[in-house]
């Protein structure tokens, strides 16, 4: 059946938007393309572009070769193989010879080409399929595989599973595609191939670059900051971190709307016009302004509350610790520790969003206030930091802050690093600071495999003036509470069994 007649001139032509044959779950788009090339042409480069980002069935060029009577064809159509050319090219041929069953040659293309893409993805739980890239100019090539790894982590708790990673470091930036057009093609041509479902960038992208991206591809297309904003979506149970999270969702949502789901542009770069959306959109924008206006007076009075409760507390006088640091360090788990609470904790990134607090009790009826927060995270996005600056302000109140460290972390130094640049940017630079570096039982190990590593740790605890526990176990928290019982209480000594009591 014939869906669409196309004309196009020597230059090319545009196809339509083909969002009636939307790429669902087979891994061809159900449409065959038959087109002329008017100069004695065989399939070129800029068609098998077309075949693969399109995910066509099939595609036939028709040739007129001067002074023949016949007319001559091509055909082409994707290849299953990861390595090597993306498509089989015939030979031309007169057009009478051509003989193939598409009736039967398309479902066994598909079977082959679902069996690649079946054998390449492992983990059957993941909700998304996902190519990971990163384009950076700063920074050497490790920090960009550092942030990688950690993007990586961000996918796997977002339930995304990573099928294939590139990391480019041009000289400049690409302002349409963030890498070269070229480039960008190839790299969409590749997730193709795998069965990505999405492509993650670890950079910020602009609501410019968003659009030129997804007018090459219906593959979603979304930054390092969408994905945490995906996670805290999921994660937030309070009011409180519900609204926040919406509001900041909204707020990076609003000057990235497209109007139209999906554009699909192009043979040879013709772009497709604008979609039907244009009024549309401007309502969408409108009603997003107001549930904006909305959240943000919700969040007011929250804010007013929490504001009492601090209030009395203060008044109360006692010392407030708050636990900060880099997100999946072991904080949930150290206040727990502490106070023998049961605060929810995951080997997942952003396990906490709302901060939970508790009594943290000495030895002679002293007590503390003990507060768990949301970890930290490199280049946390700004609308997220905003957002969160209503929970954060909690620290404002600390007598002092525990800044748990993941010594396991081979990155553990610079986490520190990145946390104390958020805490300089919350205005909390200035504030009391004791490192208690975590995850004390997994060093033995290490001493043993990476005494470079090892001895990093140790040296550094020594110099910070940090302290180096096991959250895992209770025992190894005394030196901890010496500490903390020192700071508060300089002038008492710890009653000689330390042992940590509490109530909440
Ligand atoms: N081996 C070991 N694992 C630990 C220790 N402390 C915490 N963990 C583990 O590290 C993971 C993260 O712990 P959480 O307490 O959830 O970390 P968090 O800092 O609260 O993380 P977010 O709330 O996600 O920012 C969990 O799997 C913990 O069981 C420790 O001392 N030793
Ligand atoms: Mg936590």
């Amino acid at each position: 059946m014939v869906e669409y007649v196309i004309v196009g001139d020597e230059k090319g032509l545009v196809i339509p938007d083909l969002s009636d044959y939307p790429l669902g779950k087979r891994p061809l788009r159900g449409l065959r393309l038959v087109h002329t090339h008017l100069k004695n042409e065989s399939i070129t480069e800029d068609d098998i572009t077309d075949l693969s980002l399109l995910r066509l069935d099939l595609l036939a060029t028709l040739l007129f070769v001067p002074g023949k009577q016949q007319i001559y064809a091509q055909l082409a159509w994707l290849s299953g193989s990861q390595s090597g050319s993306p498509a089989t090219t015939e030979p031309v041929s007169p057009l009478e010879r051509i003989d193939l069953d598409c009736v039967h040659f398309i479902p066994e293309l598909e079977a082959d080409l679902e069996r690649v893409t079946r054998s390449s993805s492992r983990s059957a739980d993941a909700l998304e399929r996902a190519i990971l890239i990163s384009v950076t100019t700063g920074g050497t090539r490790q920090d960009a595989e550092d942030s990688m790894a950690e993007l990586r982590e961000l996918a796997r708790t977002s339930r995304v599973e990573a099928l294939d990673e590139f990391i480019q470091r041009p000289h400049s930036l690409n302002p349409r595609y963030v890498m070269g057009e070229g480039k960008m093609r190839d790299v969409v041509i590749r997730a193709l191939q795998r069965g990505a479902t999405m492509l993650i960038f670890d950079q910020e992208l602009t609501p410019a670059q968003i659009r030129s991206i997804s007018a090459l591809t219906e593959l979603k297309v979304i930054d390092r900051s969408q994905l945490i904003l995906d996670i805290f979506a999921r994660r937030a149970k309070s009011l409180d971190g519900k609204v926040q999270v919406e509001l900041a969702q909204l707020k990076y949502l609003l000057p990235r709307l497209t109007g139209r789901g999906v554009q699909m542009s192009r043979l040879m770069g013709g772009i497709g016009g604008r979609g039907p959306g244009e009024t549309k959109l401007e309502t969408d924008r409108r009603r997003i302004r107001d549930r904006i206006a909305s959240l943000e007076r919700v969040l007011e009075d929250l804010s007013r509350g929490r504001s009492q409760r601090r209030q009395q507390r203060i008044k109360a006088g006692v010392p407030i610790i708050s636990i900060v640091g880099y997100t999946n360090a072991g904080k949930s788990t150290l206040l727990n520790a502490l106070t023998k609470s049961d605060v929810f904790t995951e080997d997942l990134l952003f396990a906490t969003l709302d901060t939970s607090t508790r009594r943290l009790r000495f030895p002679r009826e002293r007590e503390v206030i003990i507060t768990d927060t949301v970890g930290f995270i490199r280049s946390l996005p700004k609308s997220l930091m905003g957002a969160f600056k209503a929970t954060l302000e909690e620290l404002q109140d600390a007598n002092l802050l525990l800044h748990v460290v993941d010594t396991a972390n081979p990155r553990f130094e610079d986490q520190i690093a990145q946390v104390r640049t958020i805490l300089a940017e919350l205005g909390l630079g200035d504030k009391d600071e004791l490192l208690v570096f975590n995850k004390a039982d997994l060093l033995k190990d290490m001493k043993r495999k990476d005494t470079v590593a090892f001895l990093r740790v140790r040296q550094s605890a020594r110099t910070e003036g940090g302290i180096i526990v096991s959250a895992r176990d209770r025992k190894s928290l005394a030196p901890l509470m010496e500490e903390l019982q020192r700071r508060f209480w300089p002038d008492e000594h710890l009653d000689d069994d330390p042992s940590i009591q509490t109530a909440s």
